[in-house]
Protein backbone atom coordinates (compact mmCIF):
# COMPACT_ATOMS: atom_id res chain seq x y z
CA UNK A 1 0.00 0.00 0.00
CA UNK A 2 1.24 3.44 -0.60
CA UNK A 3 1.67 5.04 2.51
CA UNK A 4 3.78 8.61 1.59
CA UNK A 5 3.56 11.05 -1.33
CA UNK A 6 0.30 11.55 -1.09
CA UNK A 7 -0.78 15.41 -3.03
CA UNK A 8 -2.68 17.44 -0.96
CA UNK A 9 -5.55 18.86 -2.45
CA UNK A 10 -5.37 22.67 -4.43
CA UNK A 11 -6.37 25.61 -2.44
CA UNK A 12 -9.39 25.58 -4.79
CA UNK A 13 -10.68 22.67 -2.87
CA UNK A 14 -9.51 23.31 0.25
CA UNK A 15 -11.53 25.83 0.27
CA UNK A 16 -15.04 24.36 -0.93
CA UNK A 17 -14.22 21.60 1.59
CA UNK A 18 -14.04 24.14 4.81
CA UNK A 19 -17.24 26.20 3.62
CA UNK A 20 -20.06 25.79 5.16
CA UNK A 21 -22.21 22.81 3.60
CA UNK A 22 -25.83 23.60 3.39
CA UNK A 23 -29.23 22.26 1.66
CA UNK A 24 -30.06 23.76 -2.00
CA UNK A 25 -33.63 24.58 -1.59
CA UNK A 26 -35.44 27.40 -3.51
CA UNK A 27 -32.46 28.64 -5.25
CA UNK A 28 -31.16 29.37 -1.60
CA UNK A 29 -28.58 27.47 0.49
CA UNK A 30 -29.95 26.81 4.01
CA UNK A 31 -29.61 25.07 6.83
CA UNK A 32 -31.55 22.03 7.55
CA UNK A 33 -34.57 22.97 9.59
CA UNK A 34 -33.38 20.95 12.53
CA UNK A 35 -30.04 22.58 12.72
CA UNK A 36 -28.69 19.13 12.23
CA UNK A 37 -25.14 18.56 10.07
CA UNK A 38 -23.28 15.59 9.79
CA UNK A 39 -19.00 14.67 9.14
CA UNK A 40 -18.20 13.66 5.06
CA UNK A 41 -15.38 11.11 5.90
CA UNK A 42 -12.23 10.56 3.66
CA UNK A 43 -11.89 6.99 3.33
CA UNK A 44 -8.45 6.46 2.81
CA UNK A 45 -7.98 7.47 5.83
CA UNK A 46 -11.18 8.16 8.10
CA UNK A 47 -10.13 11.60 8.95
CA UNK A 48 -13.27 14.10 8.76
CA UNK A 49 -13.24 16.39 5.43
CA UNK A 50 -16.22 18.74 6.27
CA UNK A 51 -19.89 18.34 7.64
CA UNK A 52 -22.78 18.94 5.33
CA UNK A 53 -26.30 19.51 6.66
CA UNK A 54 -28.83 16.63 7.60
CA UNK A 55 -31.82 17.07 5.59
CA UNK A 56 -34.69 15.37 6.93
CA UNK A 57 -38.62 14.96 6.41
CA UNK A 58 -39.77 19.03 6.73
CA UNK A 59 -36.55 19.97 4.48
CA UNK A 60 -37.89 17.36 1.62
CA UNK A 61 -41.52 19.14 2.01
CA UNK A 62 -39.90 22.43 1.55
CA UNK A 63 -38.00 21.47 -1.56
CA UNK A 64 -40.74 19.56 -2.86
CA UNK A 65 -43.29 22.61 -2.64
CA UNK A 66 -39.98 24.72 -4.29
CA UNK A 67 -39.83 22.35 -6.72
CA UNK A 68 -43.69 22.42 -7.38
CA UNK A 69 -44.14 25.81 -7.36
CA UNK A 70 -41.15 26.47 -10.08
CA UNK A 71 -42.83 23.70 -12.41
CA UNK A 72 -46.30 25.46 -12.18
CA UNK A 73 -45.51 28.66 -12.35
CA UNK A 74 -41.98 29.67 -12.32
CA UNK A 75 -40.06 31.32 -15.46
CA UNK A 76 -38.93 27.84 -15.73
CA UNK A 77 -42.33 26.45 -16.76
CA UNK A 78 -42.55 28.58 -19.78
CA UNK A 79 -39.22 28.81 -21.25
CA UNK A 80 -38.63 27.56 -24.52
CA UNK A 81 -36.82 24.10 -25.06
CA UNK A 82 -33.96 26.18 -27.09
CA UNK A 83 -33.44 28.58 -23.39
CA UNK A 84 -33.89 25.36 -21.32
CA UNK A 85 -30.85 23.88 -23.29
CA UNK A 86 -28.86 26.60 -23.62
CA UNK A 87 -28.58 26.64 -19.60
CA UNK A 88 -27.45 22.70 -19.52
CA UNK A 89 -25.18 23.37 -22.57
CA UNK A 90 -24.01 26.00 -19.89
CA UNK A 91 -23.51 24.46 -16.43
CA UNK A 92 -21.29 21.65 -18.99
CA UNK A 93 -18.75 25.01 -19.94
CA UNK A 94 -18.64 25.67 -16.26
CA UNK A 95 -17.89 21.85 -15.09
CA UNK A 96 -14.95 22.21 -17.92
CA UNK A 97 -13.56 25.20 -16.51
CA UNK A 98 -13.56 22.62 -12.62
CA UNK A 99 -12.75 19.56 -13.75
CA UNK A 100 -9.70 19.05 -11.42
CA UNK A 101 -11.45 20.40 -8.56
CA UNK A 102 -14.13 17.74 -8.89
CA UNK A 103 -11.79 15.15 -9.62
CA UNK A 104 -10.19 16.29 -6.24
CA UNK A 105 -13.07 16.15 -4.48
CA UNK A 106 -14.26 13.31 -6.01
CA UNK A 107 -11.28 11.11 -4.58
CA UNK A 108 -11.12 12.62 -1.29
CA UNK A 109 -14.93 11.75 -1.01
CA UNK A 110 -15.22 8.52 -2.68
CA UNK A 111 -11.87 7.43 -2.49
CA UNK A 112 -11.28 6.60 -6.50
CA UNK A 113 -7.99 7.68 -7.53
CA UNK A 114 -8.04 11.16 -9.04
CA UNK A 115 -6.54 10.74 -12.11
CA UNK A 116 -9.74 8.17 -12.81
CA UNK A 117 -12.00 10.42 -11.45
CA UNK A 118 -10.36 13.50 -13.96
CA UNK A 119 -10.54 11.11 -17.00
CA UNK A 120 -13.63 9.28 -16.46
CA UNK A 121 -16.28 10.81 -14.10
CA UNK A 122 -15.47 14.45 -14.86
CA UNK A 123 -15.90 14.47 -18.61
CA UNK A 124 -18.57 11.42 -18.71
CA UNK A 125 -20.85 13.84 -16.26
CA UNK A 126 -20.03 17.11 -18.54
CA UNK A 127 -20.62 15.15 -21.65
CA UNK A 128 -23.99 13.66 -20.58
CA UNK A 129 -25.55 17.33 -20.05
CA UNK A 130 -23.89 18.13 -23.42
CA UNK A 131 -25.97 15.15 -25.00
CA UNK A 132 -29.11 16.27 -23.01
CA UNK A 133 -29.09 19.49 -23.71
CA UNK A 134 -29.58 18.67 -27.71
CA UNK A 135 -32.66 16.44 -26.52
CA UNK A 136 -34.20 19.41 -24.94
CA UNK A 137 -35.19 20.75 -28.82
CA UNK A 138 -35.71 17.47 -29.77
CA UNK A 139 -38.87 16.37 -27.95
CA UNK A 140 -41.59 15.45 -30.47
CA UNK A 141 -45.18 14.23 -30.58
CA UNK A 142 -46.52 12.54 -33.69
CA UNK A 143 -49.45 12.80 -35.66
CA UNK A 144 -51.75 9.80 -35.68
CA UNK A 145 -54.32 8.97 -38.46
CA UNK A 146 -57.87 8.19 -36.79
CA UNK A 147 -61.05 6.31 -38.06
CA UNK A 148 -63.68 6.09 -35.53
CA UNK A 149 -66.40 3.61 -36.33
CA UNK A 150 -69.77 4.63 -34.38
CA UNK A 151 -68.34 8.82 -35.70
CA UNK A 152 -68.93 7.66 -39.55
CA UNK A 153 -68.34 11.07 -41.35
CA UNK A 154 -66.36 12.82 -38.89
CA UNK A 155 -63.40 13.99 -39.25
CA UNK A 156 -60.33 14.15 -36.60
CA UNK A 157 -57.15 15.55 -36.57
CA UNK A 158 -55.41 13.43 -33.74
CA UNK A 159 -51.62 14.56 -32.24
CA UNK A 160 -49.34 13.86 -28.84
CA UNK A 161 -48.25 15.97 -27.07
CA UNK A 162 -44.82 15.23 -25.00
CA UNK A 163 -44.88 16.65 -21.37
CA UNK A 164 -42.40 16.34 -18.56
CA UNK A 165 -43.50 14.18 -15.65
CA UNK A 166 -43.65 16.83 -12.99
CA UNK A 167 -41.82 16.99 -9.93
CA UNK A 168 -38.94 14.39 -9.54
CA UNK A 169 -37.48 12.67 -6.60
CA UNK A 170 -33.81 11.57 -7.79
CA UNK A 171 -31.69 9.58 -5.15
CA UNK A 172 -28.69 8.47 -6.04
CA UNK A 173 -25.77 6.05 -4.39
CA UNK A 174 -22.24 6.72 -3.29
CA UNK A 175 -20.23 4.92 -6.22
CA UNK A 176 -19.98 7.45 -9.28
CA UNK A 177 -21.26 10.40 -7.15
CA UNK A 178 -21.22 13.40 -9.76
CA UNK A 179 -21.80 10.58 -12.69
CA UNK A 180 -24.70 9.87 -11.02
CA UNK A 181 -25.74 13.23 -10.21
CA UNK A 182 -25.57 14.01 -14.29
CA UNK A 183 -27.76 10.83 -14.99
CA UNK A 184 -30.23 11.58 -13.14
CA UNK A 185 -30.47 15.89 -13.69
CA UNK A 186 -29.91 15.77 -17.58
CA UNK A 187 -32.39 14.41 -18.95
CA UNK A 188 -35.33 15.89 -16.51
CA UNK A 189 -33.74 19.20 -16.81
CA UNK A 190 -34.23 18.42 -21.28
CA UNK A 191 -37.44 17.96 -20.77
CA UNK A 192 -38.97 20.54 -18.58
CA UNK A 193 -39.08 18.66 -15.09
CA UNK A 194 -38.23 20.43 -11.90
CA UNK A 195 -36.20 18.21 -9.19
CA UNK A 196 -35.45 17.14 -5.54
CA UNK A 197 -32.16 15.05 -5.24
CA UNK A 198 -30.92 13.32 -2.72
CA UNK A 199 -27.20 12.51 -2.71
CA UNK A 200 -26.03 9.60 -0.65
CA UNK A 201 -24.64 10.15 2.53
CA UNK A 202 -21.69 8.51 2.11
CA UNK A 203 -20.75 10.96 -1.02
CA UNK A 204 -22.27 14.47 -0.71
CA UNK A 205 -19.55 16.86 -1.75
CA UNK A 206 -19.45 16.92 -5.76
CA UNK A 207 -22.86 17.33 -6.08
CA UNK A 208 -22.83 20.66 -3.77
CA UNK A 209 -20.05 21.91 -5.79
CA UNK A 210 -22.38 21.13 -8.98
CA UNK A 211 -25.11 23.16 -6.59
CA UNK A 212 -22.70 25.98 -6.78
CA UNK A 213 -22.44 25.56 -10.77
CA UNK A 214 -26.17 25.51 -11.01
CA UNK A 215 -26.63 28.56 -9.36
CA UNK A 216 -23.63 30.09 -11.40
CA UNK A 217 -25.02 29.08 -14.95
CA UNK A 218 -28.44 30.65 -13.33
CA UNK A 219 -31.50 28.28 -13.50
CA UNK A 220 -33.96 29.80 -12.27
CA UNK A 221 -35.24 29.17 -8.03
CA UNK A 222 -36.82 26.11 -7.26
CA UNK A 223 -36.02 23.59 -10.51
CA UNK A 224 -32.64 22.19 -8.84
CA UNK A 225 -33.13 21.17 -5.34
CA UNK A 226 -30.26 19.38 -3.45
CA UNK A 227 -30.99 17.70 -0.22
CA UNK A 228 -28.12 15.68 1.61
CA UNK A 229 -29.16 13.39 4.60
CA UNK A 230 -29.72 9.96 5.30
CA UNK A 231 -31.86 7.08 3.12
CA UNK A 232 -34.08 6.12 5.93
CA UNK A 233 -35.22 9.77 6.97
CA UNK A 234 -35.01 12.00 3.40
CA UNK A 235 -34.88 9.59 1.13
CA UNK A 236 -37.82 7.64 2.64
CA UNK A 237 -39.61 11.18 2.65
CA UNK A 238 -38.91 11.65 -0.92
CA UNK A 239 -40.08 8.69 -1.97
CA UNK A 240 -43.31 8.89 0.00
CA UNK A 241 -43.84 12.36 -1.37
CA UNK A 242 -47.45 12.76 -2.43
CA UNK A 243 -46.70 15.75 -4.69
CA UNK A 244 -43.91 13.93 -5.72
CA UNK A 245 -44.70 12.90 -9.46
CA UNK A 246 -41.26 10.18 -10.03
CA UNK A 247 -38.76 8.76 -7.96
CA UNK A 248 -35.58 7.68 -10.36
CA UNK A 249 -33.85 5.61 -8.12
CA UNK A 250 -30.07 3.98 -7.92
CA UNK A 251 -28.67 2.15 -4.99
CA UNK A 252 -29.93 -1.25 -4.02
CA UNK A 253 -31.96 -4.25 -4.99
CA UNK A 254 -33.17 -3.97 -1.17
CA UNK A 255 -34.06 -0.43 -1.55
CA UNK A 256 -35.30 -0.21 -4.78
CA UNK A 257 -37.92 -2.51 -3.23
CA UNK A 258 -38.90 -0.36 -0.83
CA UNK A 259 -39.28 2.70 -3.13
CA UNK A 260 -41.46 0.77 -5.34
CA UNK A 261 -43.49 0.00 -1.74
CA UNK A 262 -43.76 3.80 -1.10
CA UNK A 263 -44.78 4.61 -4.23
CA UNK A 264 -47.71 2.19 -4.60
CA UNK A 265 -48.82 3.24 -0.43
CA UNK A 266 -48.81 6.71 -1.69
CA UNK A 267 -49.82 8.47 -5.05
CA UNK A 268 -48.49 5.70 -7.33
CA UNK A 269 -45.59 8.20 -8.68
CA UNK A 270 -43.66 6.43 -11.77
CA UNK A 271 -40.51 4.60 -10.58
CA UNK A 272 -38.03 4.43 -12.38
CA UNK A 273 -34.74 1.94 -11.02
CA UNK A 274 -31.19 0.99 -11.77
CA UNK A 275 -30.19 -1.53 -8.92
CA UNK A 276 -27.27 -4.08 -8.21
CA UNK A 277 -26.04 -6.84 -10.69
CA UNK A 278 -23.79 -10.18 -10.61
CA UNK A 279 -22.92 -9.71 -14.11
CA UNK A 280 -21.10 -12.71 -16.04
CA UNK A 281 -18.12 -12.40 -18.48
CA UNK A 282 -17.55 -14.73 -20.33
CA UNK A 283 -14.21 -16.22 -22.44
CA UNK A 284 -14.39 -18.36 -25.35
CA UNK A 285 -11.80 -20.39 -26.24
CA UNK A 286 -11.38 -18.41 -29.45
CA UNK A 287 -10.86 -14.87 -27.56
CA UNK A 288 -7.88 -12.75 -27.94
CA UNK A 289 -6.34 -13.90 -24.33
CA UNK A 290 -4.40 -11.19 -23.68
CA UNK A 291 -7.24 -8.44 -24.01
CA UNK A 292 -9.80 -10.56 -22.47
CA UNK A 293 -7.35 -11.18 -19.75
CA UNK A 294 -6.71 -7.69 -18.76
CA UNK A 295 -10.27 -6.73 -20.01
CA UNK A 296 -11.69 -9.30 -16.93
CA UNK A 297 -9.20 -7.35 -14.62
CA UNK A 298 -11.04 -3.79 -15.54
CA UNK A 299 -14.37 -5.12 -15.30
CA UNK A 300 -13.96 -6.29 -11.61
CA UNK A 301 -11.46 -3.90 -10.75
CA UNK A 302 -12.32 -0.76 -12.13
CA UNK A 303 -13.88 2.08 -9.36
CA UNK A 304 -12.88 -1.21 -7.05
CA UNK A 305 -15.45 -3.28 -8.00
CA UNK A 306 -18.24 -0.90 -6.92
CA UNK A 307 -20.18 -1.07 -10.02
CA UNK A 308 -23.38 -1.88 -10.43
CA UNK A 309 -22.15 -3.41 -13.83
CA UNK A 310 -18.44 -4.98 -12.88
CA UNK A 311 -18.14 -8.23 -13.71
CA UNK A 312 -17.85 -10.22 -11.09
CA UNK A 313 -18.41 -13.79 -12.90
CA UNK A 314 -15.75 -14.56 -15.09
CA UNK A 315 -16.48 -17.64 -17.31
CA UNK A 316 -13.37 -19.44 -19.25
CA UNK A 317 -13.37 -22.52 -21.25
CA UNK A 318 -11.90 -25.23 -18.97
CA UNK A 319 -8.74 -25.21 -21.72
CA UNK A 320 -7.57 -22.00 -20.73
CA UNK A 321 -9.20 -21.41 -17.15
CA UNK A 322 -5.90 -22.06 -15.25
CA UNK A 323 -4.00 -19.45 -17.98
CA UNK A 324 -6.72 -16.69 -17.37
CA UNK A 325 -6.91 -17.40 -13.68
CA UNK A 326 -3.06 -16.73 -13.52
CA UNK A 327 -3.19 -13.80 -15.81
CA UNK A 328 -6.43 -11.73 -14.08
CA UNK A 329 -4.55 -12.20 -10.94
CA UNK A 330 -1.32 -11.15 -12.02
CA UNK A 331 -3.14 -8.19 -12.75
CA UNK A 332 -4.06 -7.87 -9.43
CA UNK A 333 -1.04 -8.03 -8.24
CA UNK A 334 -0.14 -5.56 -10.59
CA UNK A 335 -2.49 -2.63 -8.92
CA UNK A 336 -1.26 -0.26 -6.07
CA UNK A 337 -3.68 0.19 -3.44
CA UNK A 338 -3.64 3.79 -2.09
CA UNK A 339 -4.93 7.15 -1.08
CA UNK A 340 -6.87 8.12 -4.51
CA UNK A 341 -4.94 11.28 -4.47
CA UNK A 342 -1.88 9.74 -4.18
CA UNK A 343 -0.21 9.75 -8.36
CA UNK A 344 0.74 6.15 -8.16
CA UNK A 345 -2.79 4.76 -6.68
CA UNK A 346 -4.41 2.26 -9.10
CA UNK A 347 -7.33 1.51 -6.10
CA UNK A 348 -8.22 3.52 -3.64
CA UNK A 349 -10.35 2.09 -0.65
CA UNK A 350 -13.94 1.27 -0.03
CA UNK A 351 -16.20 4.11 -0.09
CA UNK A 352 -16.57 3.12 3.90
CA UNK A 353 -15.98 1.15 6.71
CA UNK A 354 -19.36 -0.32 6.31
CA UNK A 355 -18.84 -1.00 2.89
CA UNK A 356 -15.20 -2.54 3.48
CA UNK A 357 -16.78 -4.96 6.58
CA UNK A 358 -19.37 -6.21 3.36
CA UNK A 359 -16.76 -7.05 1.77
CA UNK A 360 -14.63 -8.85 3.86
CA UNK A 361 -18.18 -10.74 4.99
CA UNK A 362 -18.71 -12.12 1.45
CA UNK A 363 -14.99 -12.88 1.76
CA UNK A 364 -15.14 -14.65 4.69
CA UNK A 365 -18.22 -16.38 3.67
CA UNK A 366 -16.52 -17.46 0.54
CA UNK A 367 -13.62 -18.82 1.69
CA UNK A 368 -15.30 -20.82 5.08
CA UNK A 369 -17.79 -22.46 2.12
CA UNK A 370 -14.44 -23.88 0.75
CA UNK A 371 -13.33 -21.26 -2.52
CA UNK A 372 -9.95 -20.71 -2.31
CA UNK A 373 -8.36 -17.06 -2.75
CA UNK A 374 -5.67 -16.95 -5.95
CA UNK A 375 -5.03 -13.49 -5.02
CA UNK A 376 -6.24 -11.30 -2.07
CA UNK A 377 -8.75 -12.14 0.11
CA UNK A 378 -8.72 -9.97 2.81
CA UNK A 379 -9.06 -6.47 4.09
CA UNK A 380 -5.74 -4.39 4.38
CA UNK A 381 -4.98 -3.80 8.20
CA UNK A 382 -4.46 0.00 9.16
CA UNK A 383 -5.61 3.24 8.22
CA UNK A 384 -8.53 3.14 5.68
CA UNK A 385 -11.08 1.04 4.39
CA UNK A 386 -8.51 -1.24 1.86
CA UNK A 387 -9.75 -4.51 0.72
CA UNK A 388 -7.33 -6.32 -1.45
CA UNK A 389 -8.28 -7.25 -5.03
CA UNK A 390 -9.02 -10.93 -5.46
CA UNK A 391 -9.98 -13.55 -7.50
CA UNK A 392 -11.76 -17.11 -6.18
CA UNK A 393 -11.80 -19.99 -8.03
CA UNK A 394 -13.28 -23.60 -6.48
CA UNK A 395 -17.01 -21.66 -5.98
CA UNK A 396 -19.75 -23.53 -6.71
CA UNK A 397 -23.15 -22.04 -7.90
CA UNK A 398 -25.40 -21.88 -4.13
CA UNK A 399 -22.11 -20.02 -2.60
CA UNK A 400 -22.92 -16.15 -1.72
CA UNK A 401 -19.77 -15.22 -3.58
CA UNK A 402 -22.00 -16.49 -6.73
CA UNK A 403 -25.09 -15.42 -6.25
CA UNK A 404 -24.76 -12.00 -4.08
CA UNK A 405 -23.50 -8.48 -5.08
CA UNK A 406 -20.56 -8.25 -3.36
CA UNK A 407 -19.73 -4.46 -4.67
CA UNK A 408 -15.99 -4.76 -3.98
CA UNK A 409 -12.60 -5.91 -6.02
CA UNK A 410 -13.73 -9.31 -5.86
CA UNK A 411 -14.24 -11.75 -9.24
CA UNK A 412 -15.21 -15.25 -9.25
CA UNK A 413 -13.73 -17.54 -12.00
CA UNK A 414 -15.80 -20.27 -12.90
CA UNK A 415 -14.57 -23.08 -15.87
CA UNK A 416 -17.04 -24.20 -18.15
CA UNK A 417 -17.21 -26.85 -21.19
CA UNK A 418 -19.64 -26.12 -23.77
CA UNK A 419 -21.60 -22.61 -25.06
CA UNK A 420 -25.07 -23.82 -23.67
CA UNK A 421 -24.00 -24.60 -20.52
CA UNK A 422 -22.69 -21.70 -20.27
CA UNK A 423 -25.27 -19.62 -21.47
CA UNK A 424 -27.53 -21.09 -18.86
CA UNK A 425 -25.18 -20.49 -15.80
CA UNK A 426 -24.36 -17.02 -16.91
CA UNK A 427 -28.45 -16.27 -17.24
CA UNK A 428 -28.79 -18.54 -13.84
CA UNK A 429 -28.80 -15.24 -11.50
CA UNK A 430 -31.71 -12.70 -10.27
CA UNK A 431 -30.39 -9.81 -11.77
CA UNK A 432 -29.37 -8.43 -15.42
CA UNK A 433 -27.58 -5.54 -15.59
CA UNK A 434 -24.76 -6.57 -17.69
CA UNK A 435 -22.82 -8.88 -19.38
CA UNK A 436 -19.37 -9.36 -21.72
CA UNK A 437 -18.13 -11.98 -24.50
CA UNK A 438 -15.09 -12.39 -25.57
CA UNK A 439 -14.35 -14.08 -28.64
CA UNK A 440 -12.91 -13.61 -32.29
CA UNK A 441 -15.74 -15.39 -33.78
CA UNK A 442 -18.12 -12.18 -34.58
CA UNK A 443 -21.14 -14.34 -35.27
CA UNK A 444 -20.60 -16.63 -32.52
CA UNK A 445 -20.46 -13.44 -30.06
CA UNK A 446 -23.34 -11.54 -31.64
CA UNK A 447 -25.27 -15.37 -31.15
CA UNK A 448 -24.28 -15.35 -27.89
CA UNK A 449 -24.69 -11.58 -26.61
CA UNK A 450 -28.71 -12.24 -27.69
CA UNK A 451 -29.22 -14.64 -25.46
CA UNK A 452 -27.70 -12.89 -22.58
CA UNK A 453 -30.19 -11.87 -20.19
CA UNK A 454 -28.62 -7.91 -19.82
CA UNK A 455 -29.59 -5.01 -20.40
CA UNK A 456 -25.91 -4.55 -21.66
CA UNK A 457 -23.84 -6.85 -23.50
CA UNK A 458 -20.07 -5.90 -24.28
CA UNK A 459 -18.38 -7.77 -26.81
CA UNK A 460 -14.93 -7.98 -27.17
CA UNK A 461 -14.35 -4.95 -24.24
CA UNK A 462 -16.18 -3.87 -20.99
CA UNK A 463 -17.08 -0.53 -19.05
CA UNK A 464 -17.73 0.87 -22.01
CA UNK A 465 -19.90 4.01 -21.79
CA UNK A 466 -21.73 6.63 -23.87
CA UNK A 467 -24.14 9.12 -23.08
CA UNK A 468 -26.18 8.33 -26.15
CA UNK A 469 -26.67 4.58 -25.01
CA UNK A 470 -29.31 3.41 -22.83
CA UNK A 471 -28.46 1.39 -19.58
CA UNK A 472 -30.32 -0.54 -17.68
CA UNK A 473 -31.11 -3.98 -15.56
CA UNK A 474 -33.16 -7.21 -16.87
CA UNK A 475 -35.05 -8.87 -14.05
CA UNK A 476 -33.98 -7.37 -10.21
CA UNK A 477 -31.17 -4.42 -11.73
CA UNK A 478 -34.20 -2.22 -12.43
CA UNK A 479 -37.00 -0.88 -14.45
CA UNK A 480 -36.28 1.95 -17.28
CA UNK A 481 -33.10 2.65 -18.80
CA UNK A 482 -30.67 5.58 -17.98
CA UNK A 483 -29.20 7.83 -20.69
CA UNK A 484 -29.75 7.48 -24.07
CA UNK A 485 -33.42 8.64 -26.00
CA UNK A 486 -34.98 6.07 -23.46
CA UNK A 487 -34.29 8.04 -20.56
CA UNK A 488 -35.64 11.44 -22.50
CA UNK A 489 -39.09 8.79 -22.50
CA UNK A 490 -38.88 8.10 -19.21
CA UNK A 491 -39.03 11.69 -18.08
CA UNK A 492 -41.89 12.73 -19.88
CA UNK A 493 -45.23 11.13 -20.46
CA UNK A 494 -48.25 11.54 -23.49
CA UNK A 495 -50.91 13.19 -24.39
CA UNK A 496 -53.52 12.32 -26.67
CA UNK A 497 -54.96 15.33 -28.34
CA UNK A 498 -58.05 15.19 -30.74
CA UNK A 499 -59.61 17.98 -32.48
CA UNK A 500 -63.10 17.32 -34.43
CA UNK A 501 -62.92 19.05 -37.78
CA UNK A 502 -65.90 21.01 -38.43
O1 LIG B 1 -27.12 1.24 -0.83
P1 LIG B 1 -28.50 1.94 -0.60
P2 LIG B 1 -25.88 1.13 0.19
C1 LIG B 1 -25.64 -2.06 -3.70
C2 LIG B 1 -24.30 -2.72 -3.42
C3 LIG B 1 -23.99 -2.27 -2.04
C4 LIG B 1 -25.35 -2.28 -1.42
C5 LIG B 1 -25.55 -1.41 -0.23
O2 LIG B 1 -24.45 -4.10 -3.47
O3 LIG B 1 -23.11 -3.15 -1.39
O4 LIG B 1 -26.21 -1.81 -2.45
O5 LIG B 1 -25.11 -0.09 -0.46
C6 LIG B 1 -30.67 5.87 -0.25
N1 LIG B 1 -35.56 5.12 1.16
N2 LIG B 1 -25.51 -0.81 -4.42
O6 LIG B 1 -26.33 0.73 1.54
O7 LIG B 1 -28.89 1.87 0.84
C7 LIG B 1 -29.30 6.17 0.30
O8 LIG B 1 -29.36 7.27 1.17
C8 LIG B 1 -35.06 5.91 0.22
C9 LIG B 1 -25.64 -0.89 -5.84
O9 LIG B 1 -25.10 2.36 0.09
O10 LIG B 1 -29.44 1.39 -1.61
C10 LIG B 1 -28.52 6.42 -0.97
O11 LIG B 1 -28.75 7.74 -1.40
N3 LIG B 1 -33.75 6.01 -0.05
C11 LIG B 1 -25.67 0.41 -6.48
C12 LIG B 1 -29.13 5.43 -1.95
O12 LIG B 1 -30.41 5.10 -1.41
C13 LIG B 1 -32.90 5.26 0.67
C14 LIG B 1 -25.09 1.58 -5.87
C15 LIG B 1 -28.33 4.12 -2.13
O13 LIG B 1 -28.19 3.49 -0.90
C16 LIG B 1 -33.38 4.39 1.69
C17 LIG B 1 -25.04 1.52 -4.43
C18 LIG B 1 -34.77 4.34 1.92
N4 LIG B 1 -35.31 3.55 2.85
C19 LIG B 1 -25.22 0.35 -3.77
N5 LIG B 1 -32.31 3.74 2.22
C20 LIG B 1 -25.82 0.50 -7.94
N6 LIG B 1 -26.90 0.00 -8.51
O14 LIG B 1 -24.99 1.10 -8.59
C21 LIG B 1 -31.22 4.19 1.58
N7 LIG B 1 -31.56 5.11 0.64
Amino acid sequence: ILTSGTATASPKTQKFLAHEHQLLIDGHWVPATTGKSFDVVNPADGTTIASVAEGGQEDINKAVAAARKAFESGPWHTMTASERGKLIWKLADLMDQHIEEFAEIESLDNGKPKAVAQAADVPLAIDLFRYMAGWATKIEGTTIPISVPYLSGAEFHSYTLREPVGVVGQIIPWNFPLLMAAWKLGPALATGCTIVLKVAEETPLSALRLGQLIQEAGFPPGVINIITGFGETAGAALSAHPDVDKIAFTGSTEVGKLIVKAAGDTNLKKVTLELGGKSPNVILPDADLPSAIAGAANAIFFNHGQCCCAGSRLFVHRSQFDQVVEGVAEEAKKIKLGPGMHPDSGMGPMVSQIQQDRVCGYLEAGLHEGATAVVGGKKHEGAGYFVEPTVLVDTHPQMKVIQEEIFGPVVAAVPFDDIEEVVATANNSIYGLAAAVWSKDISKAHRIAKRLKAGTVWVNCYNVFDASLPFGGYKQSGWGREMGHEAIDLYTQTKAVTVQLA
